[in-house]
């Protein structure tokens, strides 16, 4: 019998965690599920929790990672990282964002925020139930004669879906304004229908935070296939062979990370 079948009293747990942990964590790629990552706090946030899902003691260049803001929680004042840029999007609940002089937009699920680097910002939850906010700092790669980007808050609902690999059931919504060399990093919501998949393996320079928000299906990271599922998050470091079959009845939709738009430091 699968444990997941078994009658467990309140407080037990069914056999079954030992040894069967879905995730890896490789020198170049990581698969996390949600259920290992412990929180912590950050000193900056009150009543805020944070799941860290990648940092540099992982080989991420960037960091990634979940905040639950509780009612009446966030950031304690106006928080500004010197070279650093912020991105933002809300998962569940509802949360307030305002960027520099800007008047406060509440960011619902779907909702980000592009926060250039040392631009202050506050991030509150004014709701009344937790809100879960997907957030990621990345040190900025400046480039003479190139200005940072401006601040940018919206809504998925607002950003144009397109498909430029006339794959049948693939579509892309670039979060970000795409091939804008101010930014040196992409944030795309990756669409997928049931039965289309990666016309090959990509393997390339760009390294990937990966945070599945919705459907499933089966990913290639090196020579090992994971099946993935929403809330599952997944860092791939340069060169890492990649592939996405989506499996399941419903479409398949995650958030990704890319860092484009800079040549390579020697
Ligand atoms: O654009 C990309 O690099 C994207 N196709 N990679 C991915 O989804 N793993
Ligand atoms: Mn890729």
């Amino acid at each position: 019998m699968h444990p997941s079948a078994m009658t467990i009293a309140p407080g037990r747990l069914p056999p079954g965690a030992f040894g069967h942990n879905r995730g890896v964590v490789r020198p170049n790629y990581a698969f996390i599920p949600p259920d290992g990552v412990l929180m912590s706090r950050l000193p900056a946030y009150e009543a805020t929790d944070v799941r860290f899902l990648a940092a540099p003691v992982l080989g991420a260049r960037f960091a990634q990672f979940v905040l639950t803001i509780e009612p009446g929680g966030g950031t304690r004042r106006p928080l500004a990282e010197a070279g650093v840029q912020h991105f933002f999007y809300c998962l569940s609940g509802s949360a307030t964002i305002s960027v520099a002089e800007g008047a406060p937009s509440e960011l619902t699920p779907g909702g980000f925020a592009y926060v250039p680097p040392g631009v202050p910002f506050r991030l509150r939850n004014a709701g009344e139930a937790p809100a879960r906010v997907l957030a990621l700092r990345k040190r900025y790669e400046s480039v003479p004669d190139v200005a940072a980007p401006d601040p940018i808050v919206s809504h998925r609902d607002a950003v144009p879906r397109t498909n430029h690999t006339g794959l049948d059931g693939r579509s892309f919504q670039f979060l970000l304004p795409y091939g804008d060399l101010r930014f040196d990093f992409e944030m795309n919501l990756m669409w997928f229908a049931p039965g289309t998949f990666f016309p090959a393996v990509e393997t390339h320079v760009m390294e990937h935070g990966l945070y599945m928000l919705e459907g499933q299906g089966l990913y290639l990271l090196g020579t090992e296939w994971h099946e993935i599922w929403a809330e599952d998050f997944i860092w791939m470091g340069g060169y890492c062979p990649q592939q996405f079959y989506p499996t399941g009845f419903d479409d398949a939709a995650y958030l990704l990370y890319k860092n484009v738009n800079r040549d390579v430091v020697l």
